[in-house]
């Protein structure tokens, strides 16, 4: 069995520093007393130990006392993207079979005809407390979080993370970064990705404080690193961009009591790590996704300059290997460990992840000489904005169904801020103005889904079995 991470902590170091946001802190003994409480209302809300909820918000102390309550009344909880539509948002409800949704009233988001109740997180702080019997340990096995992500068909795929995925996850990252009493983690990634939920994970894993912010800012973020209050960070590509903008613009070092930012999410240019290092900011690329609950790879520190672009070597408890056929070195980069999901839920449930144990990623990679893994490109036509994954099938489905478009064909194109765009090619019957496609992909898709460009054509690339050519369309561009 594992122990409920924060149970276990809150006995070991309860008055080490859990949270800072803002202004506050809360104690490891703090936090635990915050997650009880909620546990105990939820259960008042008839919410039972193995039921599955879904969680919406954005990254406040209150969404992180909501995780760690909900884990302490045993509940899988089905962590949602606050960026997708409620269109979008509803699909996943709907597929995930969560049997409530608990939303973060001071977002801003609305629900009509929503299939199952909807507790908001007020509704929850005013209710009466039940008792209950702690979730104190876990069978490893046990699913504590499902993630969506993005699937090659346009329909997202609900990826289940366990208690040794998470567990295995974070020891890994430990032994290869090191623990010194005074670490402080830097989180401004979402935490409905495991890239900031791992953070939380690690929090409570190490005893070691979360500095949480609720939005990226780059002024806010390069004045914490100067100041070296904090220790570590995850950024993805984007973030690295802007931050390193502003530490150059304003003459910024990283202080020596910053020890490691890891990168990843999406390939890292090689240019922004040079410049990082100008920086003092000590950059590691990391290779992590969804269904490895976070990092597989991730290049060390002494690494960093001899082996730059490279996403560095397995983790301890983790393996690679490259699927080479044609007696090419460059393959499917394979990946097995126990941070490997054991499967997917909903419409997804039956697909196993893995076979002999190997999961296959899709992203194609080569080991060099040395053992240093090398991310080259993706098998599919997946397209990585700003570290939000968008599979082009997704918007060709929505354009499809507006009722001017006959066909439509997306593809990624080159961006200087978000590393890589969807653009859209439409056949249309009849004349249609941007703006309204723009509107109607609003509607339905998430902003950082909705093409920068849509280019009007007679018609699109295909093969001879009738099968769209993506890769035709990125030639027009
Ligand atoms: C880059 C971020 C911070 C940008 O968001 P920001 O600045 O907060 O934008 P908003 O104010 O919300 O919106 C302004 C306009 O920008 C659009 N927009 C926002 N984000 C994107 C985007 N990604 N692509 C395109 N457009 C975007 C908005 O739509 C809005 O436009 P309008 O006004 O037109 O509506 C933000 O995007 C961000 O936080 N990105 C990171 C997401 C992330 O965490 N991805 C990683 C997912 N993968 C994993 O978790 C596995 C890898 C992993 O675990 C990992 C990754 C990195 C480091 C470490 C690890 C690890 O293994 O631990
Ligand atoms: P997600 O499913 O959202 O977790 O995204 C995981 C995907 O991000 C991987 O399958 C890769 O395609 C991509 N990715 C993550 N890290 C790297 C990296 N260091 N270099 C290139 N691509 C990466
Ligand atoms: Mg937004
Ligand atoms: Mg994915
Ligand atoms: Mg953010």
């Amino acid at each position: 069995m594992i122990p409920n991470w924060l149970v276990q902590r809150a006995n070991l170091t309860p008055n080490r520093i859990a949270l800072s946001f803002d202004e506050k802190e809360w104690t490891f003994r703090q936090l635990l007393d915050e997650a009880t409480n909620i546990a105990q209302k939820l259960r008042t809300n008839g919410l039972q130990d193995g039921q599955r909820i879904a969680l919406l918000g954005s990254s406040t102390p209150d969404m992180v006392f909501m995780i760690h309550g909900c884990l302490l009344a045993g509940l899988e909880i089905v962590m949602l993207n606050a960026r997708l539509t409620s269109s979008e948002l509803k699909w996943q409800l709907a597929d995930s079979e969560a049997v409530a949704l608990l939303l973060d009233d001071q977002s801003s988001f609305q629900f009509t005809n929503l299939s199952k109740p909807i507790l908001s997180f007020s509704d929850i702080h005013a209710s009466g407390k039940s008792e209950l019997s702690m979730v104190d340990r876990w069978l490893p096995s046990k699913t504590l979080t499902i993630m969506y992500t993005s699937g090659t068909t346009g329909f997202p795929k609900g990826v289940r993370q366990t208690a040794e995925n998470h567990t295995s996850s974070a020891l890994s990252s430990v032994l290869n970064l090191g623990l010194t009493e005074h670490d402080c983690w830097l989180c401004t990634m979402p935490l409905f990705h495991i890239s900031g939920f791992s953070i939380l994970a690690r929090s409570v894993i190490y005893g070691m404080t979360v500095r949480l912010y609720e939005k990226f800012d780059e002024y806010a973020v390069a004045d914490e690193i100067q100041r070296g209050q904090v220790t570590r960070m995850s950024v993805v590509a984007a973030s690295l961009q802007r931050l390193l903008m502003v530490m150059e613009e304003q003459n910024l070092y990283a202080s020596t009591a910053f020890l490691t930012m890891l990168a990843g999410g999406g390939p890292i240019p090689v240019d922004y790590l040079r410049r990082a290092r100008e920086r003092r900011l000590p950059v590691l690329q990391t290779y992590g996704m969804t269904e490895t609950s976070s990092q597989t790879a991730t290049l060390s520190a002494e690494d960093a300059l001899r082996k730059i672009g490279s996403a560095g070597k397995p983790l301890f408890f983790n393996q690679i290997k490259i699927d080479v056929s044609a007696n090419d070195a460059v393959g499917e980069v394979l990946v097995a460990g126990p941070h490997v999901t054991p499967g997917y839920i909903g419409h997804a449930a039956a697909v196993s992840p893995t076979t002999d144990g190997w999961f296959p990623t899709g992203d194609i990679g080569y080991v060099d000489e040395d053992g240093y893994l090398f991310i080259v490109d993706r098998r599919s036509d997946l397209i990585i904005s700003g570290g939000e994954n968008i599979y082009p099938a997704e918007i060709e489905n929505i354009l499809a169904s507006h009722p001017l478009v006959v066909e439509a064909g997306v593809c990624g194109q080159e961006d200087e801020k978000w590393g890589s765009v969807p653009v859209a090619f439409i056949v249309s019957k009849g004349k249609i103005v941007e703006s309204d496609l723009v509107a109607y992909c609003k509607q339905h898709l998430a902003g950082y889904k909705v093409p920068k460009a849509f280019h009007f054509v007679e018609q699109l690339p295909r093969n001879a079995s009738n099968k769209l050519v993506r890769r035709k369309l990125k030639e027009w561009l």
